[in-house]
Formats: structure tokens, C-alpha cells, sequence
């Protein structure tokens, strides 16, 4: 009795310190966003159009219900960043999906995604001038959703990373996948 109640004592505890963790996160710690989608850390950032967290083959992720989808965070520093998400489309044969990217309503950039169901990694940069301090808003908007039978949700696009951080290079991005990416001007 007194082992299981040190036992619940020490689970309530732990979950505290989880819930300190996570109210932290709002913030970008050293500029850096790094979103494991589909596991509890992401929720604090997410804003409309995210279904809710799934697993498939051990890979955590969650589903863009809405043609638009938002990530909202604040940072430390105004630098130029790159965005990298890994993604998988719903996939529609013949049909190739496509994902906005703006940053607090600026264009960023436009992937087109290969007519391909696999999760596949879309990267761009984000300039300072596009960002601020306080409650930046990411958005990624898609071109189509849909229905497939049995799933009763319209969706877009699976979501399993995304990720800012700082530039690495001072060259212009350049992707190294197969879909098409406009880069900002
Ligand atoms: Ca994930």
C-alpha cells in the first residue's frame, strides 16, 4: 500500500515537472523550433486547422483538416531562419498536393508535392524581415482536401516535423527533392 502510494506520489510529481516542460516550450529557446508533430510538445504552438495526434508505423504525426493550417511561437532574435517540415500528402492519383508557405501573412515559398503518399522532407529559408518578436504565425495552406471512405475528416496533408532554425548557409537555399519550391523573393 505505502510503495503504491510513493509510486503515485512520484507519477504525480513527474507529470508535473512534464507540464513545467511544455509551458516553456511557447517560446523559441535559442531561435531554434524543433516540432515532433503528433507527440503532446506540439500542442502549445498549434492553432486552427490540425486534426488530432496519430501514430502509424511508429511515426508520430497529425493530419491538416482545413486548407489552412497555423503554428504560432514567439522568438528570441530576429535572424533569418530556414523552415524544413517532413510531410506525406493525401494522396488523390493524378493529382499533385500543394503547400503555401507565408509567415505572419508574407510569401514565403510554394512546394508542390510528387504524386507520392510517402512523407518526404520540404525545406525554404525565412527571412528576419518576415518575423517578429511576439506571436508569429506560420501558416501552410494546401491546394486540395478530401474525403477518403472511412475516414470521416477532409484532409490535407500528414505533418509529422517541422522545424526552424538558423540559417546554415549563406548561399540561397536549393532543394534537393524532386518537387518544385519557389523561393521568396
Ligand atoms: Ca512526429
Amino acid at each position: 500500500m505505502k510503495f503504491i502510494f510513493i509510486m503515485c506520489i512520484s507519477g504525480l510529481f513527474a507529470f508535473g515537472v512534464c507540464l513545467i516542460a511544455e509551458q516553456t516550450t511557447g517560446r523559441l529557446q535559442t531561435n531554434v523550433l524543433s516540432l515532433d508533430m503528433g507527440t503532446p510538445m506540439d500542442e502549445p504552438f498549434l492553432g486552427f486547422g490540425w486534426s488530432k495526434a496519430e501514430i502509424h508505423s511508429e511515426r508520430y504525426f497529425r493530419w491538416v483538416k482545413h486548407l489552412e493550417a497555423e503554428v504560432s511561437f514567439d522568438m528570441d532574435e530576429l535572424i533569418d531562419m530556414e523552415l524544413s517540415i517532413i510531410a506525406a500528402p493525401l494522396y488523390i492519383k493524378g493529382r499533385r498536393q500543394k503547400i503555401g508557405v507565408y509567415m505572419n501573412n508574407h510569401f514565403i515559398a510554394e512546394w508542390t508535392c510528387p504524386e507520392d503518399p510517402n512523407f518526404k522532407q520540404y525545406q525554404t529559408n525565412v527571412p528576419a524581415r518576415f518575423c517578429k518578436k511576439e506571436k508569429n504565425c506560420l501558416i501552410l495552406r494546401m491546394g486540395y482536401r478530401k474525403q477518403q471512405k472511412p475516414d470521416p475528416r477532409k484532409l490535407a496533408l500528414a505533418v509529422d516535423k517541422i522545424v526552424l532554425d538558423k540559417v546554415r548557409s549563406t548561399k540561397p537555399y536549393k532543394t534537393k527533392q524532386d518537387h518544385d519550391v519557389r523561393i521568396y523573393p
